[in-house]
């Protein structure tokens, strides 16, 4: 057994305690209300799921494990030079709770490389898709098609498990995703982005460091910012789109590579993941049309008009408003600090900047928008086209292997703490109307 596997059973046989006390102690404690107006509003708010893996903090943040992003970077060990936490430890520490040594960090980068073993036959399956399919398609549809490997899957249907061995099995399922998501990643951008020869893995290196090469990018500028795509996207609780597909998928006994294509899809939305791609082509036209206009980059003016007539036909500007945070998001502020300390000054940074000493105040005064402030989406593709990984329609798909560390790591939480089959209520408009009526009757 790999040592991050008993870790993490001592970890979640203490976390089963502590719960099974809490159900005992405090189970019908209400948490919150619903009102018909969640019903129409996407339930925001409202308590649906549980996970001890991260939340959504209003003014924090993004919250994994109890700890912020900034202070989790500087208590996770790194990869050598890397000033990025790496994604073993992000991982073991989502699992666990618990930061790894830096030799337990060497030996489950090790492990890791054992269980790595892409079939031939997903390449093909990725080749196959029409050509104008998006990289998130293929992303999702390699994923699932990975379940013929699922060792839970196949002694599930042999009636070879019992309920109380899941998780086990699920970790394995868990542990050969996670191993193969680089290569997966990096054949989809090698050979469907730029439309070149895929390269082999290393071995014995990290796996985003390994992904950066199989990328093509044999330097540490991309393997660090990679790092920082996964520590900023990592995990963002368990109720946005991706996440709650993959509990609700996963709450049906689905295995993990169900549950990782399902939440990409989710994901591929652009009010979701996909918001990062649609940003950069928002900054990109509004720089062509500055251009156009005879000036050599976007000023304060014209960026000011051109938000307003965009706002004014109706149009969402990407990047900027968040359904949980009312602060501007911390994981754009690393982006921005990252790009600041290295001295990376592209004319779509630039860009990013001046919208953002401008936008919020824009946003504010229209007095619409909950949060005028900017998310990560805003700026990660930015960082990313100013390290030459400049194939927007690829962002969503590094935004996705980064949030699978969180997804998987809350699947395997799942399958141990025999998480239920999801199965909230749903009211019919006959339902509601007779509802109205009681209502009526009440004010009488
Ligand atoms: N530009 C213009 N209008 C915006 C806006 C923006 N960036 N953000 C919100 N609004 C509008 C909404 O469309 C809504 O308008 P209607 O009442 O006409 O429908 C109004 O402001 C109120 O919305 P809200 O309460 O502030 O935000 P929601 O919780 O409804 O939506 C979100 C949140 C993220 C979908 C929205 O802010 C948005 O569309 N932002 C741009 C897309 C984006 O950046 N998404 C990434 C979010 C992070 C992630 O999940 O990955």
């Amino acid at each position: 057994m790999i040592e991050l596997k008993k870790i993490f059973k001592e970890s979640i046989q203490a976390h089963n305690e502590a719960i099974a006390k809490i159900k005992k102690d405090y189970g019908d404690k209400i948490l919150g209300e619903v009102t018909i107006n969640h019903l129409f509003k996407g339930m925001r708010g409202v308590p649906t799921s549980y996970t001890p893996v991260s939340h959504v903090d209003p003014e924090l943040g993004v919250v994994y494990r109890g700890k912020q992003l900034f202070e989790i970077n500087t208590i996770l060990p790194k990869i050598q030079e890397s000033k990025v936490v790496s994604a073993e430890a992000m991982f073991w520490f989502l699992l666990t709770g618990k930061s790894p040594t830096e030799n337990q960090l060497k030996s489950f980068v090790k492990d890791l490389h054992i269980y790595a073993n892409v079939p031939h036959y997903v390449f093909n399956i990725i080749d196959a898709l029409p050509r104008n399919s998006r990289p998130m398609t293929r992303l999702s549809t390699a994923l699932v098609s990975l379940a013929t490997t699922s060792s839970f899957q196949n002694l599930y249907d042999r009636g070879a498990v019992k309920k109380i061995d899941f998780w086990e099995y699920a970790f394995d399922d868990a542990l050969s995703l996670v191993s193969n998501l680089a290569q997966i990643v990096a054949y989809i951008y090698r050979v469907h982005c730029k439309n070149e020869d895929p390269i082999e893995p290393l071995y014995e290196i990290d796996t985003v460091g390994n992904l950066a090469h199989m990328m093509g990018f044999d330097n540490e500028g991309v393997a660090d910012l990679l790092r920082l795509f996964v520590l900023t996207h990592a995990d963002h609780s368990a109720s946005n789109v991706s996440a709650h597909t993959a509990h609700t998928v996963g709450s049906a006994l689905g295995n993990v590579y169900y549950i990782a294509g399902a939440s990409m899809l989710g994901l591929a939305g652009p009010l979701h993941g996909r918001a990062n791609e649609q940003s950069i082509t928002w900054l990109l036209e509004m720089v062509k049309k500055a251009h156009e206009k005879g000036l050599e980059e976007p000023d304060s003016n014209f960026i000011k008009c051109y938000i307003n007539d965009a706002l004014d036909t109706g149009k969402v500007i990407p990047g900027y408003g968040h359904a949980a945070l009312r602060v501007e998001d911390p994981r754009f502020t690393m982006f921005y600090r990252h790009c600041e300390e290295r001295g990376y000054n592209t004319p779509l940074l630039r860009a990013v900047q001046n919208m953002y000493k401008i936008l919020p105040n824009i946003l504010k005064e229209r007095g619409k928008v909950s949060n005028p402030n900017p998310n990560i989406d805003a700026i990660s593709g930015a960082c990313l086209s100013s390290h030459g990984i400049v194939e927007h329609k690829f962002y969503t798909v590094l935004f996705g292997y980064s949030r699978l560390f969180g997804l998987i790591a809350q699947h395997i939480i799942n399958r141990s703490i025999g998480q239920p089959i999801f199965r909230p209520k749903t009211i019919s408009a006959h339902m509601l109307d007779q509802m109205i009526q009681e209502f009526k009757k009440d004010e009488e």
